[in-house]
């Protein structure tokens, strides 16, 4: 996963944590649900998983994304909640493809991002930070956000790309 400085900021692939919710579905206003989703871009899909609270921790480390480590610790341990058990990182390097491993082998929704749209969510779209508004071309409206500026910069560059490379398939 290219959370590494190594990897290219506008990776065809890339995966990470971040907060989610739909404003819109089918053209349809929908209320408000933010939640913490094992997010992955392969093309020109965006998958979702939801649940990420107590796993997002170790998502984070075999993906060697130290800085969101930290802070998921942090989350973690002031929802006193166990961190899992430390493993090898011989095993689970930096630079594991992504994907929806173990209990995340179902996302929760995906998004077909050809024909979509990407660009920095107005304040009246949400009070947060760092918030991205992606407008799919079936009429779905989703919020995404990360409170680490460099990551949600990272997404903000992938998307855009993802969106340029596949808009006429
Ligand atoms: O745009 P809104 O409706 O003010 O968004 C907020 C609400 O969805 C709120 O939920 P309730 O209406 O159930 O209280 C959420 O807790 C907030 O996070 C939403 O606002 P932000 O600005 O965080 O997107």
């Amino acid at each position: 996963c290219p959370s590494s400085p190594k990897h290219p900021s506008t990776p065809s692939e890339k995966c990470g944590v971040l907060n989610v919710t739909k404003i819109t579905e089918n053209g349809k206003k929908v209320r408000k649900s933010w939640t913490s989703s094992w997010t992955v871009l392969q093309g020109s899909t965006l998958l979702f998983a939801k649940g990420q609270t107590s796993s997002s921790s170790w998502s984070y480390y075999r993906n060697g994304s130290f800085p969101e480590l930290l802070l998921s610790l942090l989350s973690n341990w002031k929802r006193s909640v166990k961190p899992r058990p430390a493993v090898s990182y011989k095993h689970f390097g930096r630079g594991q493809p992504c994907s929806f491993g173990g209990n995340q082998s179902k996302p929760e929704f995906t998004v077909d991002l050809r024909g979509g749209s990407v660009e920095w969510a107005s304040k009246d779209k949400s009070s947060k930070k760092h918030v991205i508004e992606l407008k799919t071309r079936q009429g779905t409206e989703l919020l995404i956000q990360s409170e680490i500026d460099s990551v949600i910069t990272d997404w903000y560059k992938a998307l855009t790309e993802a969106i340029n490379t596949h808009a006429w398939e």
